[in-house]
Order: C-alpha cells, then sequence, then structure tokens
C-alpha cells in the first residue's frame, strides 16, 4: 500500500451531502452471514455517524440470512459503498428468469420478502467496481489489459444496462463463459458479459490473457495458470486493489492487492480490513453444513 498514502478527507456523497469520515472498512463476501456481520460491525466499533463500509460484494447467498444483509446495508445510505459480486447478480438473475436456483442456493428469503422489490431497486443500482483515493475494490478481479479508469468506464457500461427500464433483458442475455480474451472492439451482449465476468467470477489467466473460470481453489493446485492479480505488467497496477470471491485464498494481504473473501459462510471468517491503518478484524463464521471451503 504505499503508491498513495490514504487520506481521511470528506467523501462527496451522490447527492453532493459532504460525509465526514473517520474510518473505512472493507469487508470481503458476506453471503448472508447476517449474524457474523453484525459482530464483526460491534468488534470495530463502527460508528454509522462517523465511519463508512466498503463491501466487496457477494453480499447474499449461501447463509441464512440474505433479508437482514441487505436491509441493513441498504439502510446505511451512502456510508456503505457495495459493489455486486456474481451471488448478487445470480439473485437479480433468478428474478428476471435468466437462470433457476439450485439446492445450494439459500435466496427464499429474499425471493419471499415483502420488501422484496426496494431490495431489489436497491441492489441493481450498485455499483460493479469503486475508486476513490488511490484504492480501486471490485469483488472477483481485473484484466491485466485495463488500466483503472478504462475499467471504470466499462463497469458504468454495465451499470446503465443493470440500472435501465430493461434490466431484465438484459440479464437474460448474459449468461455464459464467452468470449475469454478481451479486445477493445467487442460490442453488444460479448463486451458486456466479459466485463461482468472478469469483474464478478474473474481467478485465474491464461499466460495469454484470457480467462479461465473453472479452477476455484489455491493457485498452487493449478501451476500452469496465473492468478489474475500476479498477471505480469497489468495495466490495473497504479492503485491499490480490494478484492473478494476466492475463499480458497483466504484474508491476504499481497502488496497492493488485499484478498478479502476469508470463507465466512464455509466455516472461515468474516474479515474487515480498516484503510487508514490497516488494521484488520475478524470474527469465526459459523460451522459449513458443506465443509470448509466447500464452494464460492
Ligand atoms: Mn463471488
Amino acid at each position: 500500500m504505499s503508491r498513495r498514502k490514504p487520506q481521511r478527507r470528506a467523501a462527496q456523497g451522490i447527492t453532493g451531502a459532504v460525509l465526514a469520515t473517520r474510518y473505512r472498512y472493507v469487508i470481503g463476501d458476506i453471503q448472508g452471514c447476517h449474524a457474523e456481520f453484525v459482530a464483526l460491525l460491534e468488534k470495530t466499533a463502527f460508528d454509522p455517524a462517523r465511519d463508512r463500509l466498503w463491501i466487496a460484494g457477494d453480499m447474499i447467498n449461501r447463509g441464512p440470512g440474505n433479508v437482514a444483509v441487505l436491509r441493513d446495508l441498504m439502510a446505511l445510505g451512502e456510508r456503505a459503498t457495495c459493489v455486486l459480486g456474481n451471488h448478487d447478480f445470480f439473485f437479480l438473475a433468478v428474478l428476471a428468469g435468466a437462470v433457476e436456483p439450485s439446492p445450494g442456493d439459500t435466496l427464499q428469503d429474499l425471493i419471499s420478502a415483502p420488501d422484496r422489490d426496494e431490495l431489489v431497486e436497491w441492489l441493481r443500482r450498485r455499483p460493479l467496481f469503486h475508486v476513490e483515493d488511490g484504492f480501486a475494490m471490485v469483488h472477483a478481479g481485473l484484466l491485466p489489459q485495463w488500466t483503472i479508469q478504462q475499467a471504470q468506464a466499462l463497469a458504468a457500461e454495465v451499470e446503465a444496462e443493470l440500472r435501465g427500464e430493461h434490466w431484465q433483458a438484459f440479464l437474460r442475455g448474459l449468461w455464459g463463459g464467452k468470449p475469454v480474451l478481451w479486445r477493445d472492439d467487442l460490442a453488444g451482449a460479448d463486451r458486456l458479459r466479459i466485463i461482468v465476468n472478469a469483474l464478478c467470477r474473474l481467478r485465474f489467466l491464461r499466460p495469454d490473457g484470457s480467462i479461465d473460470l473453472k479452477p476455484k481453489g489455491r493457485p498452487e493446485d493449478t501451476p500452469e495458470l496465473i492468478p489474475w492479480y500476479d498477471f505480469p505488467d497489468a495495466r490495473w497496477r497504479t492503485h491499490a486493489v480490494f478484492h473478494g470471491h476466492w475463499s480458497a485464498l483466504g484474508f491476504r494481504e499481497m502488496g497492493d492487492v488485499v484478498a478479502l473473501d476469508s470463507g465466512c459462510v464455509w466455516g472461515g471468517s468474516l474479515t474487515a480490513w480498516r484503510l487508514e491503518d490497516r488494521a484488520v478484524f475478524s470474527v469465526q463464521g459459523a460451522p459449513a453444513a458443506q465443509g470448509h471451503f466447500a464452494g464460492d
């Protein structure tokens, strides 16, 4: 974290209100683990009047308390900056009729919530990428061909679709793993699909810079592939990057990249990283029914 020092300064909210900030806490994949989320905020002594949360996506699914997590984050307003993960997208896609829930999904509390529509309207207006003070946050990863500024512009292309009137049709065309190699002249659904797959699903790249979405394990298990954050000469390296999505990695500080999915819903822990002084806070997750680090 040496490139730029974090600055304790006021943040400009989207309504133009100036939010005085004491601490910013970056938190990885909550996945409906509401009790652990509440316990973690208690442990950090989070003060909603002075502090802010950065949530690295996958706020919901696999865990038991999806509705409560979304309600809490929504209630924080501009105090919580939440980027979308693949599970957040998946829930929206279920509502759009693009995909069917599988037995491991736990979205029923959301699907039948009395305030479902309000939660959905909030969720589909979240960003896919956040940049502030020399730091960037994304759920999964960044492609080596992208600068931070380009990634911001590409995320905005997807955000515009998701916020638009035809968001459900957009999601129905989004599913799939192709294309795997970025090109600046990609257009239409192919372009939007690879942007979402990179920001929300990426772990490994092949040496030619193309995406391989299949492996979910530790980097040492697939030495022929390159973790996205290790790709040589990646153009996004002007900023420090926080990400989640990779429970097999666990919490890792890797120079200017910090991995924050410590697998709470799989019996691991939920971690908060305080941006101002790099203090780490964590609480133990409940034992997982499906075994330790059993999935995403
Ligand atoms: Mn994920």
